[in-house]
């Protein structure tokens, strides 16, 4: 019987849109092949790579006849392909409910979490601070929902789930721009420290 080939994985290391992937595909142990993409030398806008992405983004998944991008996408087939262990609760209001927080978590943050990004990149010189202290505040006022959210449950929507690994990425990256921890936001505290303590999540750092 001809053995399936691994996933193989179009990655570039230091993407948060792969590092998100790459936590689904550790947590269902799945192997994977990953074949990087040098972005600065600009491979996904290739020919051969839009065949596989028309978008020319990373990441892209291979999984037998199956060619996936869009990392969120990736990660529903990915739990409905190889649904063991499961990464979403059966019923679905639930399953509605941690979608409305990816989507939050995504979207709603957006625009601060990209004000702060964009402002750091700048030469020290040109790096207007007033608008990071401004879009950090902004941030943490919008991340009182998820504090909210979370309360004492160890993971966002409960048991560890694709909610976890939609936004760990994203909450690194917070975390190096100074965003968290903060007093104001305990639960989301604690959540980091025990998502950095989960070796998928260990993985990607
Ligand atoms: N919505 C896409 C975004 C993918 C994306 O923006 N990937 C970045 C790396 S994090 C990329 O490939 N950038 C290179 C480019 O846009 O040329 C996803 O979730 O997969």
């Amino acid at each position: 019987m001809a053995t399936q080939k691994p996933i193989q994985l179009y990655d570039s290391a230091a993407s948060p849109n792969c590092q998100r992937v790459k936590v689904v595909l550790a947590e269902k142990r799945l192997p994977f092949e990953a074949i990087p993409v040098d972005l600065k030398q600009k491979e996904q806008k290739k020919p051969d790579f839009l065949k596989l992405n028309p978008y020319g983004k990373v990441p892209v998944i291979i999984d037998g006849a199956t060619v996936l991008y869009e990392s969120l996408i990736i990660n529903e087939y990915l739990e409905e392909k190889y649904p063991d262990p499961p990464l979403m609760p059966r019923e679905p209001a639930r399953r509605a409910k941690i979608r409305i927080l990816i989507d939050y978590g995504m979207n709603h943050l957006d625009l601060p979490y990209q004000k702060i990004r964009l402002e750091s990149m700048k030469d020290k010189q040109e790096r207007n601070q007033e608008t990071i202290e401004g879009a950090k505040r902004e941030l943490r006022n919008l991340l009182r929902r998820l504090d909210g959210e979370i309360g004492d449950q160890p993971y966002l929507a409960g048991d560890f789930s694709l909610l976890d690994a939609a936004l760990i990425p994203r909450f690194l990256r917070m975390e190096g721009m100074g965003v968290l921890p903060d007093a104001s936001l305990p639960g989301l505290g604690k959540w980091l420290q025990r998502m950095k303590d989960r070796p998928s999540v260990r993985a990607i750092m």
